[in-house]
């Protein structure tokens, strides 16, 4: 991976090095580290053609999905290295990094991604956390919240406890509240950790049943939303001050519509349509838990916004009000 770093840091270099002068045709590098399949990277495709419409062709956008350019942890240095224009990650892999973000992340029962994708565009602009203090945030979204998707039935908290289950970086205290193993890593390791058996499940939105075709081996989801995942396409500040004004006004405008094109597409088509297939072609079963069972699942919940909130404060930054914006603007 510093290979793969240091060749996409050559490339962004001959890039930088031709870029043209700002009153003729720009052209930016958009990285993202999963496939362009996959909703972040439809969301991609979107903003990339809709930037080039709306600058009626005056800039180009040049996708690298896949992690071709960039993987995920490494995303956020890659843009300020200047290897992307752009890139595409998930602060939810990385709370120690997005102190305040990490919020989001926390099981505070979103309804689906596009209400939780509102929010957290919302909050952002109103707390302007100090965590992208050098970036431009020119598009944010979150994923539906997560479910438990594993190879043996996931009924209760006893069968969760010898699973080792996936879970993103904020996803790791929810799974170790509820008593299972919890394992970080990035999406696209999911599929080899599952066939090799490293993992027994994951805790991620349902889509990743089909879009990483996870149902060939994971053919149980347990009915009970978790955390939703972040997602942040950032560009470097100094770079984004360096636009010309009409097209820094097409991006900001683009800006605050993606957290809904994308929740919408996410929540109505990418997870229905993955479950409807995962049922019918690959034999999924849903488990629901009963109502004792799901009571005992949200005691074990219920601790951890306040012990974030604590740990948050202690950091100097304001967890406590941040956690109450959120619960207002779910309630608009
Ligand atoms: C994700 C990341 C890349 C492609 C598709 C995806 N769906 C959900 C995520 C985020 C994630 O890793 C997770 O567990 O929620």
């Amino acid at each position: 991976s510093i290979s793969r770093l240091l060749r996409g840091l050559v490339l962004g270099v001959a890039a930088t090095v031709s870029l043209p002068a700002l009153s003729e045709e720009i052209t930016l590098k958009y990285a993202f580290f999963a496939p362009a399949g996959t909703f972040p990277g439809k969301q991609m495709t979107h903003w990339a053609e809709e930037v080039n419409k709306r600058t009626n062709g005056k800039v180009k956008v040049e996708t690298f999905p896949g992690g071709s350019l960039l993987g995920a942890r490494e995303m956020w240095d890659g843009v300020t290295m200047g290897v992307t224009d752009i890139g595409l990650s998930a602060p939810s892999y990385d709370p120690g990094r997005f102190p305040l973000t990490s919020g989001m992340a926390l099981p505070l029962g979103f309804e689906n991604a596009t209400e939780a994708s509102r929010v957290l565009w919302e909050v952002t602009n109103e707390f302007q956390p100090k965590e992208f203090e050098n970036f431009k945030v020119l598009a944010m979204f979150t994923s539906e919240p997560g479910h438990i998707q594993s190879k043996e039935p996931v009924r209760n908290l006893e069968d969760l406890a010898n699973m080792r289950l996936r879970a993103t970086g904020s996803g790791v205290p929810v799974i170790e509240a509820l008593g299972g193993s919890a394992v970080g890593m990035s999406m696209p390791d999911v599929p080899q950790a599952v066939q090799t058996g490293v993992i027994d499940g994951t805790m991620t939105s349902r889509e990743v049943l089909r879009d990483f075709r996870l149902a060939e081996n994971l053919k149980y989801v347990t009915e009970y939303p978790m955390v939703v995942s972040t997602f942040a396409a950032v560009m470097d500040k100094k770079k984004w001050d360096a636009l010309p004004d009409d097209v820094k006004k097409v991006l900001n405008e683009l800006g605050d519509e993606m957290h809904a094109w994308t929740g919408r597409y996410h929540d109505e088509e990418n997870v229905n349509g993955a479950l409807e297939w995962a049922q019918k072609e690959q034999g999924l079963t849903i488990l629901t838990l009963s109502d004792e069972e799901t009571a005992r699942w949200d005691a074990k919940m219920a601790p951890i916004v306040d012990e974030w909130i604590v740990a948050t404060e202690a950091k100097g930054l304001p967890g406590k009000k941040y956690i109450e914006r959120i619960k207002e603007l779910q309630k608009q």
